[in-house]
């Protein structure tokens, strides 16, 4: 299993989509959880790069083909997850807040909420408060969840919050919070109802708070 693992770090460091559906066939056929793949297998993958990125060991281009093959294990992944049967624990709108295209870590988030037996409306990246909002209204959901990569978009999760209390909103739609720059400490200045440092931890915290 450690081996399979390996494979799916080493595909994403070299940036090899095909590789990275060939791995994601074995491990299904193997029986390895899709969740339990992403987590110790590709995303270890992905840190692996960040840090070549931030050392200059690498650049730019490298960096975006090594995120379109990490993306294409997390969409993969995901569907894998919710063909199972789900008795649905809530309802979830989940997204990457404005001007933020980071959106790895929340297709992960996405993959463990759906596993965990929530229902999760995944808007995608660089969504606005208004719209996380209309969403929610709309499809009466118990939490909406943000994922901001940015230390510059961090802000719109406080924005967010600022416009559930105008619109009387904060007693009846949840937050919680995520990205590497966000912390318990702002989510307790902003006041979102939780926050968690992945994916696995969103998912327990949603369980804690409505599941
Ligand atoms: Co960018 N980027 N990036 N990037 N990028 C970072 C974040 C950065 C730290 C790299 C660096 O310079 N050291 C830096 C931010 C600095 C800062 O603000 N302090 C940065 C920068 C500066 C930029 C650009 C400005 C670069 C440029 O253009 N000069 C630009 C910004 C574009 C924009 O958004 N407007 C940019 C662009 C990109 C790419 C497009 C190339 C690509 C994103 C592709 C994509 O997402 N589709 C990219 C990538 C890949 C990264 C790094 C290398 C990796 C991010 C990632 O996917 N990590 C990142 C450096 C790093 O993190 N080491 C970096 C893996 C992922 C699984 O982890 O997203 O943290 P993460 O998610 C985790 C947890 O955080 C948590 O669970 C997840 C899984 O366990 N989590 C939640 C996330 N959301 C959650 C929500 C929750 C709960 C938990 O509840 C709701």
């Amino acid at each position: 299993m450690n081996q399979l693992f390996n494979e799916a770090r080493k595909a994403i460091i070299e940036a090899d989509q095909d590789q990275v559906k060939i791995v994601v066939e074995k491990a299904l056929a193997e029986g390895i959880a899709a969740a339990e793949l992403l987590e110790q297998g590709f995303v270890p993958g992905i840190s692996e790069i960040g840090e070549k990125f931030e050392n200059e060991e690498i650049f730019l281009p490298e960096l975006v083909m090594s995120s379109d093959a990490m993306k294409l294990a997390a969409d993969l992944c995901n569907k894998a997850v919710s063909g199972g049967e789900i008795v649905s624990k809530g309802v979830v709108v989940l997204g990457t807040v404005k001007g933020d295209i980071h959106d790895i870590g929340k297709s992960i988030v996405e993959s463990f909420l759906s596993a965990s037996g929530f229902t999760v409306h995944d808007l995608g990246r660089d969504v606005s408060s208004q719209a996380f909002v209309d969403k929610a209204i709309d499809v009466n959901a118990n939490v909406i969840a943000t994922s901001a990569l940015l230390t510059t978009t961090m802000k719109a999760q406080a924005d967010l919050e600022k416009l559930l209390v105008e619109k009387s909103l904060k007693d009846k739609i949840k937050t919680i919070v995520g990205g590497a720059p966000v912390s318990q400490a702002w989510a307790d200045k902003i006041g979102a109802d939780g926050y968690a440092e992945d994916a696995g931890g969103a998912a327990r915290l949603l369980t804690e708070l409505i599941g």
